[in-house]
């Protein structure tokens, strides 16, 4: 079934003066659109292959299948964990998010300056994720090299930034860094928090879905 390119949750220009208007609208309509767009064609030559019984195009295929799936899902989850400055944006995680954060990075402030120095540090195209790792019961931050390597198999993604180059070189040309300030300014930690909330919960009701290990569901922040 095609997938279809989700509606952002807020304006083109909602996320002014920290990133603008010009960027936002491309980068949705124009990128996050040829991923599902990529996603959907990449889909319809699996299922050819599939009913021709033709194992020649396979590999490469599923190649552009996790590159155009996690660009959709990335970016999805990018918007969504944006938020206007007046409405919530910016600011540090609360609850459940901040305690595990705290006991995890020591401070919010370390946790800071560590997913700042992952998401600079991205060589080429990438993003940077805070995850929890339900088999280690644990947050971590991963740097994502193009939309999907370098990511433990069930970690459950947080928040998370993306550093390709179009989500900020109109504004901010090459000063990566500059765009990284701005973009904490827009960081949704309410949504991060709820994310966190479901994953505790998931976590809870199967903690050894993965590989049948004896996990402790991680309540001692709950
Ligand atoms: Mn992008």
């Amino acid at each position: 079934m095609a997938i279809k390119l989700p509606d952002l949750p807020y304006a083109y220009d909602a996320l002014e003066p920290h990133l603008d208007a010009k960027t936002l609208e491309i980068h949705h309509s124009k990128h996050h659109k040829a991923y599902v767009d990529g996603f959907n064609e990449v889909e319809a030559a699996l299922k050819d292959a599939r009913e021709k019984g033709d194992k020649r195009p396979v590999p490469a295929l599923e190649a552009k299948l996790a590159f155009h799936a996690g660009g959709h899902v990335n970016h999805t989850l990018f918007f969504a964990n944006m938020a206007p400055a007046s409405g919530g944006g910016g600011g540090a995680a609360t609850g459940a998010l901040a305690q595990a954060i705290q006991r995890d990075f020591g401070s919010f402030e370390k946790f800071r300056a560590q997913f700042t120095a992952t998401a600079a540090g991205v060589e080429g195209n990438g993003w940077a994720w805070l995850v929890y790792q339900p088999l280690l019961a644990r947050l971590e931050i991963a740097g994502v090299m193009n939309h999907e390597n370098q990511l433990v198999l069930g970690s459950m993604p947080l928040i998370g930034i993306d550093v390709w180059e179009h989500a900020y070189y109109l504004k901010f040309q090459n000063r990566r860094p500059d765009f990284i300030e701005a973009w904490w300014k827009v960081a949704s930690w309410a949504e991060a928090g709820r994310r966190f909330d479901l994953a505790l919960g998931a976590h809870a009701r199967n903690p050894g879905v993965a590989a049948g290990a004896p996990v402790k569901a991680s309540d001692s922040f709950a």
